[in-house]
């Protein structure tokens, strides 16, 4: 199959849409023509990380859909689904940032897996702490 008609997926929060997402969407986007982004939902955050996201779902969604990488989102609402999405959304390439890696390869006997460096210095977390205390 060419690179053309690839389905890509990937997941995640992207609370306070920043660079690092961008980039991943953008290299997600690359390896094929089409790109389905699961966004937790504010539950699955909370039972993954024990807080909720400063950005609620919808706000989350809408940021999404608006990026020129993204052509269809969907509420992720249990990890425990990641094959029905997958699946459901009949991706051929699953991709997430390299703090994942290792964690999708059982995926593998319905999609290609990859695993894409994060990008360095900025996360959702360090925004937090940045406008918190600034330099
Ligand atoms: N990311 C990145 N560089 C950063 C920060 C994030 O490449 N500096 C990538 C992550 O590796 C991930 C995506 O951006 O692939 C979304 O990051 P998060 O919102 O932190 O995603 P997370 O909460 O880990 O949710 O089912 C999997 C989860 O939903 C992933």
């Amino acid at each position: 199959m060419s690179t053309q008609e690839r389905r890509v997926i990937t997941f995640g929060t992207y609370d306070l849409f920043h660079v690092g997402h961008v980039r991943i969407l953008a290299r997600a986007k690359a390896l094929g023509s089409h790109l389905t982004v699961g966004v937790s939902s504010d539950e699955l955050n909370f039972s993954k990380k024990g807080f909720l996201p400063s950005f609620p779902l919808n706000d989350r969604l809408e940021i999404l859909r608006s990026c020129l990488y993204v052509d269809d989102v969907f509420t992720e609402e249990s990890l425990d689904l990641k094959r029905d999405y997958i699946l459901r959304y009949k991706a051929d390439l699953l991709v997430m940032g390299d703090d994942w890696a290792g964690k999708f390869d059982e995926f593998s006997d319905i999609c290609e897996v990859h695993y894409l460096p994060r990008t360095e210095n900025i996360s959702s977390t360090l925004i937090k702490e940045r406008v918190k205390f600034p330099l």
